[in-house]
């Protein structure tokens, strides 16, 4: 394949414009804050240009750390026009909410231990250790609040507390359990009563994007509503889980984290520093742990409900992970390779769809539920290296670039005609096709 050169120049500019200082947003106008797996994307694709840059921006998300480790999805632009958009968190409330940044109150997939490693990479022996030394404590203590916090039985797998945190907001397997059981009363009435086009008046999203792109109103009211309820719980995962709120097990969270921890571990390496004790014997529980999310009859991993440790059975992109996440048993992550070949599942023009064309809740303009997404394409062509099927890497890299020069940076893709969808120039499609141009799979 040509590279495209066009599109390298073009992806740097989209994180030229969207650059922000100190950090980039996903996008202009509809995301104007700092997102915790974005700016992990972003530093990926920056490292190749200009790795301190790169650093830059890690760095100003670790500035948003809590003091009991976590690192929150979003950080807030301090600019007066986003006063209701902090508020709507108010996440000084926790004490342990860093001082002067106002941030979200939950995390999102554990990108950070990999954009650390990459950067070093880029970045001669000398800089590299002190890269490395200076944000290793940080990592550390964002992986044990992990375990402390989220693993509340010590399990070895993380539970999730809003759909906000999988960073794939509507996937189906959410979406039904937040629909089976998780619908206020007055939310259920709304619904019933379909009084729920109303809701598209206060909804800044859909202003810019169609709906049928976004999540659908009454999922815009759940999240809204979950959001709320752990706000009035403080954050405090104790009265949370007290409170039997929504916490599942997600297979892809955890497949990212397994992979992180195994950065994590590299990182401890090159400076010649242990980590905790008990956190490793966390690590090596997830190892374990995660087989019980494969379903033998159905040849799939799946998220898990924390409280009856039931299998939620809806294929997701997240399902597709444990080959990103590396150690897996060699005949799973061959059944994974043999859905992303069928064309009755994930095989399309414009791979890979989000949800596979087989199941119900398939659509395939519908932001998680269908559309093709950068960041999954990169994170599944790495798992396919690992998993010794280079050629499928290679392939899968080459439609990725191909569907995003021929449309440009849009945040998602119809997987059947390669429409671009969402927001135009979003950083990290941008971020993750310089990746792909300048790193060519030998
Ligand atoms: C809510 C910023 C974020 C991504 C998520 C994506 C979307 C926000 C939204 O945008 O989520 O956090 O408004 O839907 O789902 O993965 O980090 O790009």
């Amino acid at each position: 394949m040509e590279t495209p050169t066009n599109l390298l120049d073009e992806a740097t500019n989209v994180l030229k414009e969207n650059n922000r200082g100190s950090y980039t947003v996903p996008a202009d106008q509809l995301y104007p804050h700092q997102w915790l797996w974005d700016s992990c994307f972003i530093a990926i694709g920056l490292s190749n240009l200009d790795p301190e840059k790169a650093k830059i921006e890690i760095t100003s998300l670790l500035a948003g750390q809590w003091h009991n480790g976590m690192l929150p999805n979003i950080i807030f632009n301090k600019d007066l026009r986003y006063a209701a958009d902090r508020n709507a968190w108010r996440s000084w409330i926790n004490p342990y909410s860093p001082n002067n940044i106002e941030t979200s109150g939950i995390t999102q997939p554990p990108m950070i231990a990999e954009a650390v490693l990459r950067i070093g990479e880029k970045l001669t022996k000398a800089k590299q250790i002190e890269w490395y030394k200076q944000v290793f404590s940080k990592i550390v203590k964002y992986h044990q609040w992990l375990y402390t916090e989220r693993d509340p039985h010590q399990e070895g797998l993380v539970i999730l507390i809003h759909p906000w945190e999988v960073g794939m907001d509507n996937t189906p397997p959410w979406m039904r359990e937040l629909n089976d059981h998780q619908l206020a009363y007055w939310i259920r009435i709304i619904k019933q009563s379909h009084l729920d086009n109303v809701i598209s008046l206060f909804r800044r999203d859909t202003h810019s994007i169609n709906i049928n792109q976004r999540f659908g109103n009454i999922e815009a009211l759940a999240m809204y509503d979950i959001q709320r309820r752990l706000r009035r719980k403080s954050y405090d995962i104790n009265r949370i889980l007290d409170h039997s709120m929504f916490a599942i097990e997600d297979v892809g969270f955890n497949s990212i984290l397994m992979r992180n921890n195994d950065c994590l571990i590299e990182i401890a390496n090159k400076i010649n520093k242990d980590l905790p004790k008990k956190l490793i014997e966390s690590i090596e529980k997830t190892k374990v742990s995660f087989n019980e999310l494969w379903d033998e009859e159905t040849s799939n991993y799946y998220s898990r409900d924390f409280i009856t440790h039931r299998l939620i059975k809806i294929p997701s992109a997240g399902s597709l992970l444990g080959l990103y996440a590396g150690n897996i048993p060699r005949d799973r992550a061959q059944k994974i390779i043999y859905q992303l070949n069928d064309p009755n599942s994930y095989n399309l023009a414009y791979p890979v769809p989000s949800t596979p064309i087989n199941s119900n809740w398939y659509r395939a303009d519908n932001y998680w539920q269908g559309p093709s997404w950068v960041n999954i394409n990169w994170l599944l062509i790495e798992g396919m290296k690992r998993n010794s099927a280079v050629e499928m890497a290679q392939i899968l890299r080459n439609k990725t670039l191909n569907m995003i020069s021929a449309k440009g940076c849009y945040e998602y893709f119809n997987p059947e005609n390669g429409q671009g969808l969402g927001v135009f120039n979003f950083s990290w499609t941008a971020a993750l096709a310089i990746d792909l141009i300048l790193n060519p799979i030998a």
